[in-house]
């Protein structure tokens, strides 16, 4: 609950990678910035029952304090006096709670209903597998097809090619086939799963589509973990053998890209899409980056910094130790070189964090992640890549452009 609070206290839009250090306010022992459609039905309910409380705190314990001292030791009052209850008084403090909580139950089950079920057709909402591990997460994309194949099927060592073994051979060999041939256990008969983008390495970032409801569908590796996104008022434990599903949407605001012209961006600023130059475009991990004009092989990805790319240039001219100056040169060098090579615009980014909100092992604390809200075109690119036309579902690309422009 602690490391929760912690964590919701730095959670706020846009705090992990400010470059300003975040200046206590008193909002901040307040719930963390909301940005999803479904939290502030979530916030209300939370603020009416903690209203609710409060009274029922207060009143109670006045009572106390007054019958305290009422009822404090004085000589002449009779030693004892029997009573055998009040019904009326039994009666108003059973039903008054009674009615209380059934009216909050009532509300909450509407708000859970809204935030756990959604019947859109698939086509309609983006879907995402996010199995935990520790202390990491996995996330997993359909490819163009929409669809997400069969994970987390591993073999038991009752299996028949397993069954011959000694037990602890089995075990073994499982545990190697776990760690280097399939980590995600996924079924590579099944045709869904057939252009799925998953890497076997965990902890690349979540990215989702602002303004459009997102599916989450939720495992674990191994042990109990949970999937928690403060300012998306998310929540879900990721259960081992069991699939979870939640739904979100995000809202317009809270959309982490934002394209800035190159003269204005701050070099230590996070750079991740650039867009417009033959650069743009997902390289292999399947996120967007940007190489040097001087160097292509080099590569800005997800969360690398410009400024490591103006290092790499002064290290390639033998500056092991660079002063400020030296650096601000070769940035204002580097952006003169971009500029030249068409690239007139740059995205910076802001994440959200992803908490582990399970005591999951001793590396529990450090199992945080980065969830990355994009613009819905953006994340068409992402998720059908380069694939041809006529494989992307038209309906969905359809509903997509239907909705209100981002900002
Ligand atoms: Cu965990």
């Amino acid at each position: 609950m602690f490391v929760a609070a912690l964590a919701m206290l730095g959670g706020a839009a846009g705090s992990v990678f400010a470059a300003e250090p975040h200046k206590f306010q008193f909002s901040d022992w307040w719930l963390p910035a909301q940005f999803s459609q479904h939290g502030d039905a979530m916030d209300s309910l939370f603020i009416l029952i903690f209203a609710i409380t409060s009274i029922v705190l207060v009143l109670v314990q006045g009572a106390l304090v007054f019958f305290l001292i009422k009822y404090r030791h004085n000589p002449n009052r009779k030693k004892a006096h029997f009573i055998h209850g009040n019904p009326r008084l039994e009666v108003f403090w059973t039903v008054v709670p009674a009615v209380i909580l059934a009216a909050v139950s009532l509300l909450g089950i509407r708000v859970w209903g809204n935030y756990r079920y959604n019947d859109l057709p698939a086509g309609e909402r983006a879907q995402i597998l996010v199995v935990g591990e520790q202390f990491k997460w996995n996330v997993i994309y359909p490819g163009a097809d929409g669809k997400i194949g069969r994970y987390l099927r591993y073999p038991k060592p009752s299996d028949p090619n397993y069954r011959t073994l000694a037990f602890k051979d089995a075990v073994r060999k499982i545990n190697n086939y776990i760690n280097d041939d399939n980590p995600l256990g996924k079924d590579n008969t099944d045709p869904d799963g057939k252009d799925d983008d998953w890497v076997p390495t965990p902890s690349r970032p979540v990215i989702v589509p602002v303004n459009k409801p997102i599916e989450v569908l939720l495992g674990s590796k191994d042990v109990l973990h949970d999937f928690f996104l403060p300012n998306f008022r998310v929540k879900l434990d990721a259960l081992p053998g069991m699939l979870g599903h939640i739904y979100f949407q995000a809202k317009p605001e809270s959309q982490c890209t934002h394209e800035v012209p190159i003269e204005q961006v701050d070099l230590k600023q996070l750079l991740w899409v650039d867009r417009g130059t033959k650069n743009a475009g997902p390289d292999a991990d399947g996120v967007w980056g940007l190489a040097d004009p001087k160097d292509a092989n080099s590569r800005v990805a997800t969360l690398g910094f410009l400024e490591s790319m103006v290092k790499a240039r002064l290290a390639a001219r033998k500056i092991a130790a660079p002063t400020g100056e030296q650096i601000r040169l070769e940035g204002e060098v580097l952006r003169a070189d971009l500029k030249a090579a068409g690239v007139n615009t740059l995205w910076t980014m802001s994440p959200f964090e992803i908490v582990c909100e399970e005591l999951c092992g001793m590396g529990h604390g450090t199992m945080k992640g980065t969830l990355i809200v994009v613009s819905q075109e953006q994340y068409r690119n992402f998720i059908y890549k380069n694939a041809p036309p006529s494989t992307q579902p038209t309906r969905t690309l359809a509903a997509l452009d239907a909705t209100p422009a981002n900002r």
